[in-house]
């Protein structure tokens, strides 16, 4: 199960309705089609939809993730994760705790976001499945984003012993996203570079080339 999750974990594309250029579901497929391993459906901050169409928008992009095999995480509203049989959760350390998550999802996939090392004990003891880590770079898609760590703190976890999968997050490009790898993440989390590309189709093949190479090599 580790193994795999590391694998689905390589190229992470997280979306909401409120940042894409596109039509999401668009943008949703050409991700596919340039080889994204997981999709996060996160519909938040400024502009985002709610209710009913929110659920309309998660059930219409878990299709397309089925279809291609590709499985599919929500981002903070376990609700809406149970209710259309979601294959994970990811939360944050303002949402509920990992511990509750769990009780709740059962075996689905449990991802949380850590940044620091308390958070990060209390987060495995309580059965995550792997860690967000971020932001790495500045980013202006998270509205309450803290500053950016670098690669630091994902070394500072590796040499703890955390051996938890990980994926580094926040303003990863194409050109960055090999300096993340080395850092000792399985992966990268990414938002607008694809959703906000002109071809996401190409801005995952980009990411995809490099993650694979510093992975190889
Ligand atoms: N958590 C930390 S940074 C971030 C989230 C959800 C936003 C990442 O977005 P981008 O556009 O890839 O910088
Ligand atoms: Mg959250």
């Amino acid at each position: 199960m580790e193994d795999k999750l590391r694998e689905m974990l390589k190229l992470y594309f997280i979306m909401g309705s409120n940042n894409c250029r596109k039509d999401p579901e668009t943008v949703l497929k050409e991700a596919i089609k340039g080889g994204i391993t997981l999709f996060q459906f996160r519909e938040k901050g400024q502009g985002s939809l709610g209710g009913c169409e929110k659920k309309q928008l998660a059930v219409n992009l878990q299709r397309i993730c089925k279809e291609a095999g590709i499985p599919f995480i929500v981002n903070d509203d376990i609700e809406l994760a149970l209710e259309v049989d979601a294959d994970g959760v990811h939360i944050g350390q303002s949402d509920m705790s990992a511990g509750e998550a769990r009780c709740l999802v059962g075996s689905k996939i449990l991802g949380v976001s850590v940044h620091t090392l308390k958070e990060a004990e209390q987060a495995r003891e309580m059965g995550a499945d792997y860690f967000g880590v971020g932001p790495v770079f500045h980013t202006t898609t998270k509205e309450d984003a803290l500053p950016a760590s670098g690669v630091s703190f994902i070394r500072e976890l590796r040499k703890n012993g955390y051996s938890i999968p990980i994926v580094g997050i926040g303003g990863i490009t194409a050109e960055n996203a090999g300096d993340v790898m080395s850092s000792g993440v399985d992966g990268v989390s990414v938002i607008s570079f694809i959703s906000n590309a002109e071809s996401p189709k190409k801005a995952a093949m980009g990411l995809k080339e490099n993650i694979m190479h510093k992975q190889n090599g």
